[in-house]
């Protein structure tokens, strides 16, 4: 038993290994030291003693255990009390008083290109990990030294006897962090060898194409991710839509208990809805007026809703769609332009007319619906980790209870439009504004800085729902040939009043047309507008003038949901009031980013 303090060393990377043991040595520190490490500072004169000094058994297994021993670990996680001195004594064990350890390079391994599992594993560092913890474990006592940048620091430290117990608790953090970093590279490497497609999913590049090594996964606590690819190789984006749309339209369903369905673009419904019959002339305006048998298929009328809300902005959507897809709904998906879609399942012949589309290409994800995440979610930010509970939420039509205004007369469809608008709301990117009717979204005002821009943007969207229902574009006689889309963008200029005037744009507006529809006048608009009534509208957040509100009341709103906390509050309700409109104070702020 020698009473001087003891260091154990123990290192890969010997960036300043020398320095930090002559210090060691200069202060009568006893140093140990694994084979590589030792070798290094005899050949520079520094007095060390090999690991099996204290051990006294010798490397073995090639290196594979250089320091896994009693002598070593007792020595390390020994406390300062009596009984451990004692247990130390009678085994004749001396305490460590300083490790200095980083790893073996398994990121950089790894890195490489066609590494095999083989050399993979030759890099996972045990012993070292073990140092790491046990010293950082007792800290209390013990120093640990895992990054070469702290030496300098140390060593003035140590010479100015100010080795504090707030210098070893840092250093502790960082042996931490350190470990847990090494050991999520470790298993990020046997997911990606061992688990492909179950817990881990190769995409194809992150946002932009330039963005590679892009990869979704789930780590501790699940066998697998809780979705399947069934076809197709999603993206990144495909990704953010499906695990935003996934929800929405499973809390939807929950709540109302319909059939839902969403169509998302960029992180943000375009459209949102129930499984509601559709009438005629929503059949029409939806274009699925020649599926007969659409109201027989709630998630079809679902998926009609959401898609025709905002036929524009659903171009090229990612679908979701709360129960098992049959052949109705997938009848209606394989004729739009759509990126892909989420379910619980798909019945054999949907899934067969989903996998022909796009080329074969057409993503289809199976979801399991008893999935539940973690509490807490983590993303990074630029390279900062954030942090926070997840929104668990609940929204249903009991959340619309707190009517603030002096009309109080709300009815079971309002407070459908009114739950649909705000889960609707929970998953777009805010600011966001959304105008519901028949258990569907007809107008969403997403990710504007402006509550106002959002209101009018909804506004103007709700508007344009209304107008494709007017008895002019009903009767629009269409030129043979004309796609989907082409119908889209030609009814969007005409109920917009954006009926081009530029010759070659015009001539070719009016080529889709077999008899050009008469632009709707001033007169004509505004009589319309005027038949617009009994909307349902949303906020995620107060509303800090009463502007919104009376937008609002020029697109037919007569119920409004949005939280309070704003210095007008009362001037935004006494509007409402003005307005006869049923106001309704939401106690959830829905921010969602
Ligand atoms: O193979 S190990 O996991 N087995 C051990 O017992 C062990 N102890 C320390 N690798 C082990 N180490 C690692 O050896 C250290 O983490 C360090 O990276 C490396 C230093 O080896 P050398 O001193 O021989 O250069």
């Amino acid at each position: 038993m020698s009473s001087s303090q003891l260091a154990i060393l123990s290192v890969y990377d010997k960036t300043g290994l020398l320095e930090v043991a002559q210090a060691l040595n200069s202060h009568n520190v006893r140093i140990i030291a694994s084979g590589g490490t030792a070798r290094l500072l005899r050949e520079n004169d520094v007095p060390v003693e090999d690991v099996s000094a204290i051990t006294q058994a010798p490397e073995m297994l090639g290196g594979r255990v250089k320091t896994l021993h009693p002598a070593v670990h007792g020595g390390i996680l020994a406390r300062s009390n009596e009984s451990d001195a004692n247990e130390l004594a009678k085994l004749n064990i001396d305490k460590i008083d300083y490790v200095v350890c980083n790893l073996y390079p398994f990121k950089e391994t790894v890195a490489k290109e066609n590494i095999t599992m083989g050399e993979a594993i030759e890099e996972i560092d045990i012993g070292g990990i073990t140092l790491l913890r046990a010293a950082a474990k007792n800290h209390e006592r013990v120093t640990i030294l895992s990054d070469p940048k702290d030496y300098s620091n140390f060593i003035t430290n140590l010479n100015e006897s100010k080795v504090t117990q707030d210098f070893r608790n840092k250093l502790a953090l960082k042996a931490f962090e350190h470990t847990a970093s090494y050991d999520a590279a470790i298993s990020d490497f046997l997911r990606r060898t061992y688990s492909q497609n179950e817990k881990m999913l190769q995409l194809r590049y992150g946002t932009n194409p330039h963005q590679s090594d892009a990869q979704a996964f789930i780590g501790e606590g699940a066998n697998t991710l809780p979705l399947k690819v069934l076809n197709g190789s999603p993206g990144y984006i495909n990704l953010l839509d499906a695990l935003n749309s996934w929800p929405l339209v499973k809390e939807l369903s929950q709540s109302l208990k319909y059939p839902a369905a969403a169509s998302f673009k960029h992180v943000s419904p375009a459209g949102a809805a129930v499984g509601l019959p559709l009438d005629d002339i929503e059949r029409q305006i939806y274009f699925v007026n020649d599926i007969a048998n659409i109201n027989s298929s709630s998630l079809a009328c679902a998926y009609a809703r959401a898609r025709g809300a905002d036929r524009m902005s659903s171009f090229g959507d990612w679908i979701a769609l709360s129960h098992v897809v049959d052949v109705t709904t997938a009848k209606i998906i394989s004729r739009e332009v759509s990126d892909g879609v989420i379910a619980p399942g798909y019945d054999s012949e949907a899934l067969e007319i989903l996998q022909k589309k796009k080329g074969g290409r057409y993503c289809v994800l199976q979801m399991d619906p008893d999935y539940i995440p973690k509490d807490i979610e983590t993303r990074e930010v630029y390279g900062i980790s954030l942090q926070q509970k997840r929104d668990d939420s609940i929204i249903d039509t009991s959340s619309f209870s707190k009517i603030v205004s002096k009309n109080k007369d709300i009815n079971e469809q309002a407070l459908i439009d009114l739950t649909v608008a705000t889960i609707a709301l929970k998953y777009t990117q805010s600011n966001s504004v959304c105008y519901a009717r028949n258990g569907m979204t007809i107008g969403l005002g997403a990710g504007q800085q402006s509550r106002i821009h959002c209101t009018r943007l909804a506004g103007d969207k709700a508007d344009n729902w209304w107008f494709r229902q007017h008895p002019r574009v009903l009767g629009i006689k269409w030129a043979k040939g004309v796609k989907r889309p082409e119908k889209s963008n030609v009814i969007d200029l005409y109920v917009t009043g954006q009926i081009p005037t530029d010759e070659k744009e015009k001539a070719d507006y009016e080529s889709k047309f077999e008899v050009v529809p008469e632009p709707l006048n001033e007169t004509e608009r505004n009589e319309w507008l005027a038949e617009l009534k009994g909307v349902a509208l949303s906020s995620d957040a107060f509303f800090p003038f009463p502007d919104n509100v009376y937008r609002a009341a020029k697109s037919g709103v007569k119920y409004i949901a949005a939280p309070a906390g704003s210095v007008m509050d009362e001037v935004v309700f006494s509007t409402a009031d003005a307005l006869d409109m049923v106001f309704t104070v939401n106690s959830l702020r829905l921010f969602h980013h």
